[in-house]
């Protein structure tokens, strides 16, 4: 388990989408741009209630190289998938939502920020050329959607010179996997990769959009945050994720409230007796989990983070028990990291496969991931990819 330094995959990476974008379009791009995915330390199915959450940005980037063109059209390409469209900037408000299916799965991201981006009144917008590469692994819960989404958004609002913050365009991400793609998702990937901060994670309220930087001071502690992919990939345009917001959409209305947001801990005995075990129990995890948010945000800044590992603990059971969001190779990898010693360990992301992580010591860094891959192996399960992640800065043009 070895981590490159992530300055030497970025240039990596960047010069792969410089590379494509000389084969696939000619000429030089006139910059790269980037993004990063995120992984989430707490606060999991909270943001589209309105609530808590505590990402980080990681080093992982998805990598953008432009170029401009006279006319009126936009083409985009990428390594991760041979797929290319093009199209005029003007037809894509008749392609979403509607017709989003005609085009290749992947390229809804890129042209779907584009067509957020138009449909909130860009103006001054001319055709562009997009070729992408990205070090984020895809399907393992550590957004790759939204790195594409802020590389993309970060990239045309520099060249369109559109007056817009960081926040609009993190919703302009959001729009685009909302009805571009179709995932009902909420803005937490999107904020992360747009406002991420070496060394520190982002405390964001997702009803004012208020966003802090909270301190992690991981490595002064002593600790490292290793990431489990469990190679159990996940959609959050079909199935379960959808079922769990309408669950807390339902829960929400028998509180008579706009938002679980507005449940506290203290009304949840009250819950109990208004709906059914399922809708209580998804309710149950959305108000504990906000606590907990509000507990690890406070202890992170009072004790520091070796002092934060029962609140993880108590997050991946509760999102086990309560949301059945958890498979079983994510149980067994925060199970085997508690035992071989980890400070703390908890799926991240919307669930159904996809990666924990584990916040380890790091003299016994070999000891957890070779205890997760042990158990792995004794359970039958395809071996884990184990790496550690670092906090690290949001989205922007590359140096
Ligand atoms: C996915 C979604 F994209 C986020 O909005 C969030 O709901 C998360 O699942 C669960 O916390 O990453």
């Amino acid at each position: 388990m070895t981590s490159p330094a992530a300055s030497d995959t970025a240039a990596v990476t960047a010069a792969a989408a410089r590379r494509l974008f000389v084969q696939r379009f000619g000429g030089e791009p006139v910059g790269t741009w980037s993004a990063p995915g995120r992984a989430n330390l707490i606060g999991e199915h909270t943001d589209y209630n309105d609530g808590f959450v505590l990402p980080f940005a990681i080093q992982h980037r998805t990598h953008v190289a432009l170029g401009v063109r006279d006319d009126g059209m936009i083409r985009v390409a990428s390594t991760f998938d041979d797929a290319a469209v093009e199209m005029p900037l003007a037809d894509l408000d008749a392609l979403f939502p509607a017709r989003r299916d005609e085009i290749a799965e992947w390229a809804r991201y890129p042209l779907g920020v584009a067509w957020a981006l138009l449909a909130s009144g860009a103006t001054g917008a001319h055709g562009i050329d997009l070729a992408f590469a990205s070090s984020v692994p895809v399907g393992a819960g550590l957004s790759s959607s939204a790195a594409i989404e802020g590389a993309t958004a970060s990239a045309l609002a520099d060249t369109w010179g559109l007056d817009v913050d960081r926040i609009a365009l993190a919703q302009a991400g959001r729009r685009a996997e909302n009805e571009a793609v179709g995932a009902p998702t909420g803005i937490m990937d999107q904020m992360a990769s747009m406002l991420g901060r070496a060394d520190a994670a982002i405390f964001l309220d997702c009803r004012s959009l208020d966003a802090q930087v909270v301190d992690l001071g991981f490595d002064a502690a002593g600790l490292d945050l290793l990431v489990v992919d469990t190679g159990v990939s996940h959609s959050h345009a079909t199935g379960g994720y959808g079922e769990r917001r309408a669950a807390c959409e339902r829960g929400a209305a028998i509180m008579g409230v706009p938002a679980l947001r507005d449940v506290s801990v203290d009304d949840l005995a009250r819950a109990e007796g208004l709906m059914d075990d399922v809708t209580f129990r998804r309710v149950r995890h959305v108000v504990t989990e906000n606590q907990r948010v509000l507990d690890t945000v406070r202890t992170l800044r009072e004790q520091g983070p070796r002092a934060i590992g029962g609140l993880l603990v108590a997050s991946h059971a509760s999102m086990r028990d309560d949301f059945e969001i958890s498979v079983p190779e994510l149980d067994t990898a925060v199970d085997a990291a508690l035992a071989a010693g980890a400070v703390g360990a908890r799926m991240t992301g919307g669930g159904f496969g996809g990666a924990a992580i584990a916040l380890v010591a790091h003299d016994r860094v070999e000891r957890v991931t070779d205890a997760v891959t042990g158990a792995f192996a004794a359970s039958g399960f395809t071996a884990p990819t184990i790496f550690t992640v670092t906090p690290s800065d949001g989205a922007g043009r590359d140096a």
